[in-house]
């Protein structure tokens, strides 16, 4: 029990910190007021981090964070092109190269009407910390475009991706900025983007990730997002003596990354209950299994079809419309499909049915409220920019194979990525563990990414 002085002393220190976060986010609100995903993301980093910097002489009083949310160059861009009726359409495109103290800027694209310079910068900014803990040299960035892939042709895709790169690639290269997939971008769209950038500069190198196998892509990267989140799902239930195995899991999603956490959460004993999309999400019961899960990757990835076709199937399984997986008793919960899908209230609902470990596969799936739900309820919880980070690095995994010109087998990237996962797992244990020994993955993620690139920053000095 605390006496009455030291209650007094840790109700001032809360208030000191209170008042330093918020004279720091004042500034942040002044410049990008427009922009609520990216004052989101920069607030969480800046919870996490100021009562550490402000302890540290080598970090306190140098404008570091402040520096970190300007991004070093933010690019947009007209991508006109012509539809399958021969109608010229215009979209935007954008390259928010964020920071590249520890690299060059790497990041996905992302292809959604959504897309603005909020969403963009927020993902490039979490991009920064998240390449960081990675342990590889990554510099952060993100871009895309406000394009909706949906029910378009694949010529049109070709199309619009060829306009898209006949601009973007004066901006990038592989010791420059090194562009992926997100949301609406997969293998077929980079084998698009690649074609147009190699004519363009007459050149083949890995200037972007998750490549075809055949010409220069790496294996395990398709896979690397999902199996990287369940295998930090499986770390973290290690610290209390437990694993996947025989545990219900809600995932959300059906795109790439709730494909692949869907598979490894059944290669380790776990059962799937829910997938999800923009409509609403399936609930089976019984379980998805390995059969079921084939059907999915098929009716999303070949057929681009919708996730309730899964029920006309599997008329056991439910599907409910326009509804997040949160309502369904779980012991373990990913979302895999995209910014603030889960809020409060699903948090507490989540803990209410015993839930006891969130692995974000998404980027920023939970909001500021629901993170603090899960916080004080002091169960297992990371933010995607720890748990996620298995994507980014098997890219700069695909990076080293090409620099090399080599080609490393599966089994050799798949114990490279565990290894990764393990490693960033360690740095939120050696940041974020609490006195009370509660591990705080949010503070330990956004710490330990700092670290790193602060320390380049101030190597490199005022630039
Ligand atoms: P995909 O495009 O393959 O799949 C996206 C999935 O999320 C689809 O099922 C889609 O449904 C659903 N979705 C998208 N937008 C919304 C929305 N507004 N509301 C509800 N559902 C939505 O993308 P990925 O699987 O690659 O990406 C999913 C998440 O993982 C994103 O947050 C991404 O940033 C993150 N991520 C991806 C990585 C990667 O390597 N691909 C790496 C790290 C993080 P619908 O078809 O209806 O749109
Ligand atoms: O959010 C992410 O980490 C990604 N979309 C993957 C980025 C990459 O460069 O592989």
């Amino acid at each position: 029990m605390y006496g009455i002085n030291q209650c007094k002393i840790n109700y001032l220190k809360y208030y000191y910190m209170k008042s330093k976060i918020n004279a720091f986010m004042d500034l942040v609100k002044e410049r990008n007021g427009q922009e609520p995903e990216f004052l989101q993301a920069v607030q969480e980093v800046a919870d996490a981090t100021i009562p550490y910097i402000v302890k540290q002489d080598i970090y306190h009083g140098k404008n570091l964070l402040l520096r970190m949310v300007e991004p070093e160059r933010a690019i947009t861009f007209r991508v006109p092109w012509v539809d399958d009726k021969g109608e010229i359409q215009v979209n935007r495109g954008y390259r928010i190269q964020m920071n590249s103290a520890i690299g060059p800027y790497k990041g996905g694209l992302r292809f959604h009407p959504t897309v603005n310079m909020s969403i963009l910068k927020f993902l490039a900014f979490e991009q920064v910390f998240k390449n960081s803990l990675t342990t590889l040299p990554m510099g952060g960035g993100k871009g895309g475009s406000d394009f909706d892939p949906k029910g378009k042709s694949d010529n049109e895709i070709m199309r619009f991706c060829h306009s898209f790169m006949s601009e973007l690639f004066r901006h990038i290269g592989p010791n420059t900025d090194v562009p992926a997939g997100d949301i609406g971008v997969g293998g077929r769209e980079i084998g698009f983007l690649f074609g147009m950038y190699k004519k363009l500069r007459n050149e083949f190198t890995g200037v972007l990730t998750g490549k075809g196998e055949s010409w220069g892509g790496s294996l395990i990267r398709p896979e690397a997002t999902g199996y990287g989140t369940v295998y930090f799902a499986e770390s973290m239930l290690e610290t209390r003596g437990d694993s996947i195995k025989g545990k219900t899991v809600t995932v959300s999603g059906s795109g790439n990354v709730a494909q692949f956490a869907a598979e490894k959460i059944l290669q380790l004993g776990g059962t799937v209950l829910t997938l999800s999309d923009s409509s609403g999400y399936v609930y089976d019961e019984d379980g998805i299994d390995e059969a079921k899960l084939d059907f999915v990757m098929e009716l999303k990835n070949v057929k681009r079809g919708r996730i309730s076709e899964y029920v006309k199937k599997y008329p056991k399984a439910k599907f409910v419309k326009g509804k997040t997986p949160w309502e369904i008793k779980c012991d373990v919960a990913m979302p895999c499909a995209t910014q603030n899908e889960l809020h409060g209230d699903d948090a507490k609902i989540l803990l209410k049915n015993g839930c006891m470990c969130v692995s974000e596969g998404a980027n920023m799936p939970s909001t500021i409220e629901a993170v603090h739900t899960f916080q004080e309820a002091k169960i297992l919880y990371a933010p995607g920019k720890a748990s996620n980070a298995g994507g980014v690095a098997t890219s700069g995994l695909e990076m080293s194979q090409n620099s090399l010109r080599l080609k490393w087998t599966r089994e050799e990237v798949d114990s490279k990525l565990k290894e990764i996962m393990s490693d960033i797992h360690d740095k939120c244990i050696e940041y974020g563990t609490d006195k009370d020994g509660y591990i705080d993955y949010v503070k330990g993620a956004n710490i330990a990414g700092f670290v790193k690139v602060a320390d380049a920053m101030l190597a490199q000095g005022i630039v």
